[in-house]
């Protein structure tokens, strides 16, 4: 339905109310950078879940009505509101940053209705319709140049221009490629970046959603939903980085993890006693493979139910925990959402005493099968729930848990889908299963992260499966079930970068691959890719070969040991990146073009990451090859293995046999490195080595105990280190509040 034209309005605080001759529509001054959109279809009382509490800071903005206008100029943008809640944003010389698209939609190219009835016939799909009309539905023009970044854990690659994609947390058990639109998280936040200038759009709305970035259409991008409001920020930014600052400030950050979570792990659904876990701990022990925790996947529970563990085939609860705790294994357990119906069993017993679960439209208990049979589902929107399902994490902790992996929380359900009109929460508020669907690992992951921090007065670590915008505040995420497939390892640079842009820092992918046959070659390469992931977990499905390198043959465990090693080696630098991140948002593993945003050949590199500024990874993602092709950006770059210079802003061919994986060190770094250990723990990091390239540079390092939220208090360190052109080294103490380095050492890369 439009809107008409405006006939009226009213400018009080912060806030802008349009009156339309069919309707109402709201715009909210959040910053001078942020302004929130609205046409409040649903409510004019949206609570967001996302961004929590008021975000909005005085600024300024002048309003004026000129004909069927309002004109609105900020000091960083000026904005026109014309009629049908059409948007254009111009920059303060005048530049259109972002302007609404008023045609029709329309088809790029269409076919005729005999030949799609032909091809619907044999079971073919022909693009030749529209995806659909949505009820919330708002429609931007492209322009020629620009490019599409962000939309979280998208398949396909870094550039989402041309393609169609849907928000609908999903669990899906194919192989993820681009013409899959929908994965696990739903996060509908994108950034635009022009020919000139770069804009961001965050469209907070809950309910299934949906992205063509030109892809029914060259000339607009469409965005729908099927219910709630038009509602959506503009971020605005002088480059990718500001506006990722701006999301960021909006919805939270990643906060600081502990030191030993960012170790490696090792995982397998299908170990399935006391002995595995045993067998393949002290086995990585044997081989010197650095490790941190052998995760408990769903096999350690009584019967799939949750926060209950199975003493026949693992023993004495606690028993292999403490046992293992000693040589320094960290246990980890996977929770799911699903609790089993089953009465004396005390989850559901005090699920249902208290009205915890969701209810069937009737009103009666709503029950779908997941891994336990018969379950119910927590109500998570609740305050009440999630102050229940955190307490349950007693039965957790009281074990030795340190941390929790959430999974299943689409939610996924084994009987069909759960029904739109499935009775759930928000607060206070009831509402339905079409509301809560992609929000509903978010109220979970809050609960878990609320429960382990009371509990354990440590920094939680939460890995969740799905989640909504936000949820970076509360959980780590790894991408789900993908395969032992190339394409899935070529796959995990774009997507993890993609997710990095959209606020999430902690994350990876399974290792080797969830699905599938694994091989040697294709382990070497992943552990190789994914060596500075910062969720850093090998993990494979049951009956699927087995994943950990000894498995292979002794090259393999050799290359995967000087992977994990390096990976040890430079985790003083990553902790460093989640530091910064509290202030910039910025994710670790980064797109060249986050940095390098006037080099066009940076907006479609796929196969190619930063970490932080100083490190550039090419990997080798394709079967067989042992050379890779690297394009180095501007400046000058040192070889990671060799110490060779090289100059930016060229393409060449790399020797990259199976034991190398190509990485480059950026002129003027100082990277902060530990000696690798077994696992994080084992000795005191006393000694700091800064490696070094040549060339002036400055460099921030972070200190503190890697564990708690002491650091709030001021026990903590930063020392900033600067190097001459000449190679002398100095160091200065921004804070000193927590034991320093016994000695720091400089290594230089040459
Ligand atoms: O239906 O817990 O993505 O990591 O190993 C499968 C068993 C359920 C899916 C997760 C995967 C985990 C598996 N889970």
């Amino acid at each position: 339905m439009k809107l008409g034209k405006i006939t009226d309005y009213k400018y009080e605080g912060n806030k802008l109310t349009l009156d339309y001759e069919k309707g109402k529509a709201n715009i909210y001054f959040i910053t001078d950078e942020i302004v929130r959109f609205e046409i409040p279809y649903a409510t004019d009382s949206y609570e967001s879940i996302a961004v929590e509490g008021d975000k909005s800071l005085p600024c300024e903005f002048k309003v004026e009505k000129t004909a069927d206008e309002l004109s609105i100029s900020g000091k960083k943008v000026n904005i026109k509101v014309m009629k049908d809640f059409a948007i254009e944003v111009t920059d303060k010389k005048g530049k259109v940053l972002m302007t609404d698209y008023t045609g029709d939609r329309t088809i790029r190219e269409t076919i005729s209705v005999k030949s799609m009835q032909q091809l619907e016939a044999e079971g073919h799909e022909a693009f030749g319709s529209i995806h659909g009309e949505y009820k919330v539905q708002n429609l931007k023009a492209i322009d020629k140049d620009d490019l599409f970044y962000g939309l979280g854990d998208k398949t396909g690659y870094l550039n989402k221009r041309e393609y169609y994609f849907e928000n609908w947390n999903s669990d899906i058990p194919l192989a993820h490629t681009e013409a899959v639109p929908a994965l696990y998280k739903s996060i509908p936040f994108f950034i635009c970046k022009k020919k000139d200038g770069v804009y961001g759009l965050f469209y907070d709305n809950t309910y299934h959603g949906y992205f063509d970035f030109g892809q029914e259409n060259s000339s607009y991008f469409v965005y729908g939903a099927d219910d709630g409001n038009l509602n959506y920020y503009y971020i605005h930014g002088e480059s990718m980085a500001e506006i990722i600052k701006g999301y960021t400030y909006l919805t939270g950050r990643t906060p600081m993890p502990q030191l030993w979570t960012l170790g490696y792990h090792q995982c397998r659904w299908g170990y399935e006693s006391a002995k595995d876990i045993r067998d393949v701990a002290y086995t990585m022990r044997e081989n010197r493979i650095p490790c941190e925790s052998v995760q408990y996947d769903i096999d350690y529970m009584d019967n799939f139910k949750v926060f209950t563990w199975d003493e026949n085939f693992y023993e004495k609860k606690g028993k292999l925990m403490e046992e293992l705790s000693k040589v320094g294994f960290k246990p980890v357990v996977i929770i799911d959402p699903g609790t089993k119906k089953e009465d004396g069993y005390f989850m559901y017993d005090e699920g249902v005493e208290n009205d915890y679960f969701a209810k069937a439209a009737d009103g009666s208990l709503y029950i779908n099968k997941v891994w336990p049979g018969d379950s119910a589902f927590p109500d998570f929107g609740r305050e009440d729930v999630r102050k229940w399902w955190a307490k349950s994490h007693k039965n957790l902790t009281d074990m030795g848990v340190m941390g929790v992996w959430n999974d299943m929380n689409e939610p996924a359900s084994f009987e069909g889908p759960l029904p739109g009109d499935v009775v759930f929460h928000i607060g206070d508020r009831t509402t339905d299963h079409r509301e809560v669907h992609n929000v509903y690992a978010h109220f979970m992951d809050m609960a878990t992260f609320s429960g382990m921090k009371e509990l354990t007065g440590k920094r939680p670590l939460v890995i969740t499966r799905a989640c909504y915008a936000g949820t970076q505040k509360y959980a780590a995420v790894w991408t789900g079930d993908n395969q032992s497939l190339w394409a899935h390892l070529q796959m995990l640079i774009p997507q993890l970068c993609s997710l990095g842009m959209s606020g999430f820092a902690l994350l990876g992918t399974d290792i080797g691959g969830f699905g599938g046959t694994c091989n040697s070659e294709l382990l070497c390469r992943w552990i190789q890719a994914a060596v500075f992931s910062p969720f850093f977990r090998n993990h494979a499905a049951k009956g699927t070969r087995n994943q950990e390198p000894w498995k292979f043959n002794k090259e393999t465990t050799n290359i995967y040991r000087k992977y994990v090693e390096l990976r040890y080696k430079f985790l003083p630098y990553i902790y460093d990146l989640f530091h910064e991140c509290q202030e910039t948002g910025l994710p670790i593993m980064r797109p060249l073009v986050l940095h390098y945003e006037d080099d066009e050949n940076t907006y479609n590199l796929n196969d190619e990451f930063l970490v932080g500024e100083n490190i550039l990874v090419s990997p080798v993602v394709m079967q067989g090859a042992t050379k890779k092709m690297v394009y180095l950006p501007k400046g000058t770059w040192y070889d990671y293995w060799t110490g060779e210079k090289l100059q930016g802003e060229t393409y060449f061919i790399k020797d990259a046999p199976l034991g190398v994986c190509p990485i480059y060190i950026k002129e003027g770094s100082i990277i902060p490195t530990y000696e690798s250990v077994q696992y994080v723990g084992e000795k005191p990091y006393d000694k700091l080595i800064l490696l070094t390239t040549p060339g002036a540079g400055r460099y921030v390092h972070y200190q503190d105990n890697g564990e708690d939220y002491k650091y709030e208090n001021g026990e903590y360190n930063l020392y900033e280190f600067t190097k001459s052109e000449n190679g002398e080294l100095s160091t200065n103490m921004l804070h000193e509040g927590y034991a320093k380095y016994n000695s720091i050492e400089v290594s230089e890369l040459k």
